[in-house]
């Protein structure tokens, strides 16, 4: 059947309609069933060993578009519903978006589902059905509000299944179940990702905002997924979770090792998992248990298998955010892992005296990140920087036992989502100008590099970057409230609001244009300045940052003499579908994370492909950016990661010294509590921040803050030699195929997981 028969049928059979009569939303869900029903028709990939990717989030996004698009479809669905009067960018916008991730590593697990299915290799993604998901953002009197979002409706993505497992919390017993959601490749077959759920959640439970009874996991355990909150490791339901996603994930691996007729001494041959930081860390010593108790094996048997089965990435280096769980709160949720646990640190107390690499330390903590290097055969990190801070810092005591089992594979993003589905017309301009190829070889970018000298091209990028950037006003226009102009220098910073990231340093930024404009030194052109972040709930500094963004806004875009030259814009529940919409639009790429703590960051990735150019520190993967595309396509600042590694080390970096040295900082700085800022925003906000820049600045924003100014100056001048920035912006998207998510997961493939299709 033709997919204009399955549309038609869907709609009559739904909704005894014809496709002009449907609303929108209707179409969603005929379309949404006609590629479920597509995908259903696709051939499973398949193969001698297979992948598990098991991860606490995948920040999936909407997946219509990128559904109809690698089934090939999307063109065809496209103009068969204009040809009835209808936009299938209309009816994308009724899809909910699911949001089960926080951001980075999330999103980086959905660009490697897709990027697996389209290579063919066998793999599933294992993880949480989260009802609620991450939090909603709203902004209330300038302050970031948490709201539920409630994104399941009764016809979604998800496809429930028989599989229900028992899962054990010590006596407490409670039964699983499987939600499945399709994940076929572009142009190819079909893996899954499978989200486990308990039937007993109640969701009346969430009252007020997101909070909800915290004691009865069977009704709260899948209700919602943590905020990336470092500071609240403390977090006992976050244990059930990590629990209850690993048993079932065990349990599943070995029924379809069985199932295949595979013997489970032979497990690495046939399975790998992948371990999505420590989050999953617990299915190495479940998998041991279950191997030990039910299956016969003895302890070094298991450890065996199961350490030649397990590989581990790490995303992190702030020591803070790698997860170390009292013993005690295993013991009360999980206490049949207990006895592994501590049989796995004797092992490695017995080997190794050396008390930074032990399981559990002095004070009766568990490192789950040492349990993964001990008892995996691969640990990787994310950029090549990344990969060597590990090695030679915050790892090296691991690094000298095991130096085989640590390799690099930076990281990277589909192009399906972030090239072919978000930005329509650079794809086919791509085509036109260098032929299909890049669409499966993303290398074939660098074909670009040709017309870099090529004026039709080259204006025909800026046509694409200038269309993209009206439709992005339009769209503030009716979600905001604020007019952009879109002649103005888009700079966008979008990414999760952290000190290490310094929006604040933006922030000052802003303020030191703003008070320059106020004494008469007008830009050439005018800046908008647009932001998107959501913040723990619990992470007060950071929810003071989006404060001082709002205030911000108010004070500059209602001040008649600045807003014709700038304006600010902290966009409200910034997601997958906010920056589908802001990458595409964007020239200034915000990568200004302290040298060494920014472990990779993708969305830098994103702006490139796009045609950004990058206003970046020496951190994550700017640095391979940075060699990519050489000096004069990228904007780089501030001290590189041995300065702040040493200041760390010697405990000698005083903010209040570079405040009271510059002026110009100083005036920046002393504006957050100024009459002004005192005048629309909360003093109490406003002064804890202004604090923490001048006594302690954990994060340095003042060491780097002259430099930034000046690096950014030259760039919005530089922006007006307007054929040479064109000339940036090309060789940055011919240089970005290296980026392609496609490129890292054929490397997890040669290296460490070595399915061979
Ligand atoms: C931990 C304990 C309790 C509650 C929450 C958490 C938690 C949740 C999420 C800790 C960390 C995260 C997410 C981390 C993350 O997104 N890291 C990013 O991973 C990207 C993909 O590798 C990198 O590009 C980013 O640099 C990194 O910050």
């Amino acid at each position: 059947m033709n997919v204009e028969a399955k549309i038609t049928g869907w709609a009559n059979q739904l909704y005894q309609k014809q496709i002009e009569d449907c609303s929108d939303k209707e179409l969603y869900y005929v379309l949404l069933n006609v590629c479920k029903e597509m995908m259903a028709d696709k051939k499973a990939i398949t193969g001698e060993k297979k992948v598990y990717y098991i991860s606490a989030e995948f920040l999936i996004g909407k997946l219509l578009s990128n559904n109809l698009l690698n089934l090939g479809v999307y063109d065809e669905v496209q103009k068969l519903l204009a040809s009835k009067g209808k936009a299938l960018s209309a009816v994308e916008e009724a899809e909910p978006e699911p949001s089960l991730g926080n951001g980075g590593l999330g999103r980086l697990a959905a660009c490697f589902l897709d990027s697996i299915a389209t290579l063919g290799l066998p793999g599933d993604g294992v993880g949480l059905n989260y009802h609620f998901g991450l939090f909603k953002q709203v902004f209330d009197d300038k302050l970031q509000k948490a709201e539920k979002n409630d994104w399941i409706e009764k016809q979604s993505w998800l496809t429930k299944t028989d599989v229900t497992y028992e899962v054990a919390f010590g006596e407490r017993k409670v039964t699983s179940r499987m939600y499945d959601i399709d994940v076929v490749g572009y142009e190819n077959g079909v893996n899954k990702l499978h989200l486990f759920d308990l039937e007993t959640v109640d969701e009346s439970l969430v009252k007020d905002g997101i909070s909800f009874d915290k004691e009865a996991i069977e009704k709260n355990l899948t209700l919602f997924l943590y905020p990336d909150d470092s500071d609240e490791a403390g977090n006992m339901l976050r244990i059930y979770q990590q629990y209850f996603m690993v048993s079932n994930a065990a349990q599943l691996i070995l029924a379809e090792m069985k199932q295949k007729g595979y013997d489970l001494h032979k497990l690495p041959e046939h399975a790998v998992i992948q371990i999505n930081d420590t989050h999953p860390t617990m299915v190495i010593p479940e998998l041991i248990r279950i191997l030990t108790e039910q299956e016969g094996f003895s302890m070094a048997e298991a450890i065996d298998v199961v350490s030649n089965t397990c590989a581990y990435t790490n995303h992190t280096i702030l020591s803070e955010a790698l997860e170390k769980w009292p013993l005690k709160y295993l013991e009360a949720a999980v206490p049949q892992l207990i006895p592994i646990i501590k049989a796995l640190d004797v092992r490695i107390r017995k080997m190794y005296p050396d008390p930074k690499v032990q399981i559990i330390d002095e004070e009766k903590r568990v490192h789950m990140a040492h349990i993964d290097i001990h008892y995996g055969f691969s640990v990787n990190g994310v950029a090549a920087i990344h990969t060597d801070i590990l090695k030679e810092t915050e790892l090296h005591h691991f690094y000298k036992i095991y130096p085989y089992k640590f390799n690099n594979k930076t990281n990277g993003i589909t192009f399906r989502r972030w090239l072919l589905s978000c930005n329509r017309e650079l794809t086919e301009l791509l085509s036109n100008t260098i032929g299909d190829g890049f669409k499966k070889d993303a290398a074939e970018l660098e074909k670009l590099l040709a017309y870099r000298e090529d004026k039709a091209v080259l204006d025909a990028i800026s046509a694409i970057k200038w269309k993209k950037k009206k439709e992005l006003v339009a769209y503030i226009a009716e979600h905001e409230g604020i007019e952009l102009d879109p002649h103005a220098i888009f700079d966008i910073q979008i990414k999760r609001m952290h000190e290490y990231k310094r929006q604040q340093m933006n922030a000052l930024y802003i303020i030191h244009k703003y008070l320059e404009i106020k004494s008469g030194r007008k830009p050439a052109r005018p800046i908008a300045f647009i932001f998107g972040a959501k913040a723990a709930p619990a992470y007060v500094i950071a929810q003071d940052i989006i404060h001082l963004l709002l205030v911000l806004q108010e004070i500059v875009n209602n001040d008649p003499d600045v807003s014709p030259f700038m304006k600010v814009l902290m966009v409200e529940n910034y997601n997958v579908t906010y920056a589908e919409k802001l990458i595409p639009a964007c020239d200034i790429s915000e990568q200004i994370s302290l040298a060494s703590k920014e472990a990779s960051g993708t969305g830098n990735m994103k702006f490139m492909l796009n045609g950004a150019v990058t206003l970046g520190t020496s951190d994550g993967a700017n640095v391979e950016i940075h060699e990519l595309v050489g000096d004069d396509n990228i904007y780089i600042f501030g001290q590189k990661k041995d300065v702040v590694i040493d200041h760390y080390a010697k405990g000698d970096y005083v903010s209040a010294e570079y405040y009271a040295k510059s002026p110009v900082i100083k005036e920046a700085v002393d504006f957050i509590i100024g009459e002004q800022a005192l005048a629309a925003g909360h003093s109490e906000n406003l002064h804890r921040l202004h604090n923490e820049l001048v006594n302690k600045d954990w994060f340095m924003t003042l060491l780097d803050m002259e430099d930034y100014i000046t690096v950014k100056d030259k760039m919005f001048a530089d922006f007006e030699d307007r054929e040479n920035w064109k000339k940036m912006s090309l060789t940055n998207i011919a240089k970005a195929g290296f980026f392609s998510s496609d490129r890292t997961i054929e490397q997890y493939n040669e290296d460490i997981w070595k399915l061979n299709v």
